[in-house]
């Protein structure tokens, strides 16, 4: 086993033990991936101020995301086809995200159903959701994540027709996926995996079973399923989601400050600054870029959190340091995940707070809260852009 320092370290063994297909799926972006770079390469721009001689005893990383308690300001992001990284993928995460203190997020699109996770862990889980054509069915689901204890509504806004990524296409994970010469072959290599995926029972989308007539095929359910997003979802839609769940709602998949005044008006307790992981619009803004003027339009109103190219400590302290109340993993703990299953997960998660715990301290501060652009290198983050106050002229 190597030894394991770093995200990236993670990223190596999942490489190695993950089946191309679905490797390829999580360390992909929408086509010519820029805004998916870019999420990595504003993080990398951002300098850090160190500050010496001042007492750094007793850091507190522990914080509030939604009202919950978290032990540092951070939550697994909703990530499609999570039990494919490896078996029973969505409850291994959700249980390391328990024994750690930070909230978890299942997937609409997620292997394990809503019930399976709620079966094996205690916490209460975030539900993420994708509004489909069939509102009758997504009122269901939305009862269903009641049903189960979840404690938030996650509403992806940035998803109402699927971006193209061309690894997918070559690797056969199309709708439906095509099984290639080369793909079995990999799997050949893959015996962790396969070994895993022969235990385990679930095998297709578990929030779509029983939906669809044959639930039990993933080629079927995926074709289903990318007809099934709704190109027609509108603000408007907001309030009867809303009503229906009745709980704490995020809205994410946010990257303008016009979208996050709407955002607000439509009820939204939190928002996340996301490009979804620059898997949707190519070109769009990083998400640290975008949010700046987000947090100066709407910070005072809701949370803002932020989702897109966290892969330190470092990174997760710069979002903070730039206004966002807490921030999201998703390939970062996929490759925990697919590297050394829950273990893997924890192991990114004890990665992360030990890098924003020592940058912490070496920035000079004891306490998460304190946390503020004083931090970064004058120069090197972005800025909300200067609007004068209202009735004033530029
Ligand atoms: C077959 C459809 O959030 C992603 C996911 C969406 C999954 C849709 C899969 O891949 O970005």
């Amino acid at each position: 086993m190597p030894t394991i320092t770093c995200i990236d370290d993670l990223q190596r063994l999942a490489r190695r033990r993950v089946p191309r297909m679905f490797y390829d799926y999580v360390d992909s972006g929408a086509w010519t991936e820029s805004t998916y770079r870019a999420n990595g390469d504003d993080f990398a721009a951002i300098g850090l101020r160190q500050r010496v001689m001042v007492d750094m005893s007793d850091r507190r990383l522990a914080s509030e995301m939604l009202g919950e308690r978290v032990s540092l300001p951070l939550a697994l992001a909703p990530t499609g086809l999570t039990g494919m990284q490896h078996a029973d993928g969505e409850i291994l995460a959700a249980r390391a995200a328990e024994a750690f203190g930070v909230p978890f997020t299942l997937s609409t699109m997620s292997i394990c159903s809503i019930e399976d996770v709620a079966e094996h862990t205690s916490r209460p889980f975030w539900f993420q959701l994708y509004v489909m054509r069939d509102r009758d069915f997504i009122g269901r689901l939305i009862d269903r994540a009641k049903a189960a204890g979840c404690s938030a509504l996650v509403l992806t806004a940035d998803l109402q027709i699927l971006g193209q990524r061309h690894k997918d296409i070559i690797n056969g994970l199309t709708v439906p996926p095509r099984p290639t010469p080369r793909n079995l072959l990999d799997l050949a290599t893959k015996w962790r995996w396969c070994l895993g995926m022969a235990r385990t029972r679930r095998r297709t989308f578990g929030n779509l079973a029983g939906h669809v007539q044959d639930a039990t095929d993933l080629g079927e359910l995926a074709k289903w399923t990318a007809g099934q997003f709704d190109p027609s979802l509108s603000w408007d839609d907001v309030a009867w989601i809303k009503e229906r769940w009745g709980g704490k709602l995020v809205i994410k998949g946010i990257l303008e400050p016009e979208d996050a005044e709407q955002a607000v008006a439509a009820g939204a307790d939190a928002i996340v600054v996301s490009n979804h992981g620059g898997r949707q619009l190519d070109g769009a803004s990083s998400s640290i870029r975008a949010l700046p003027a987000i947090v100066a339009a709407v910070g005072s109103r809701c949370e803002v959190h932020l989702d897109g190219g966290i892969r330190s400590g470092q990174d997760l302290l710069k979002a903070l340091a730039l206004g966002a109340k807490g921030a999201y993993i998703g390939r970062a703990f996929l490759y925990g995940l697919g590297a050394l299953g829950q273990e893997g997960v924890e192991e990114c998660l004890r990665i992360i707070h030990k890098e924003l715990d020592t940058t912490l301290a070496l920035c000079g501060l004891r306490d998460i809260h304190d946390v503020d652009t004083r931090i970064l290198r004058p120069g090197s983050y972005p800025q909300p852009p200067r609007t004068a106050p209202r009735g004033e002229r530029p």
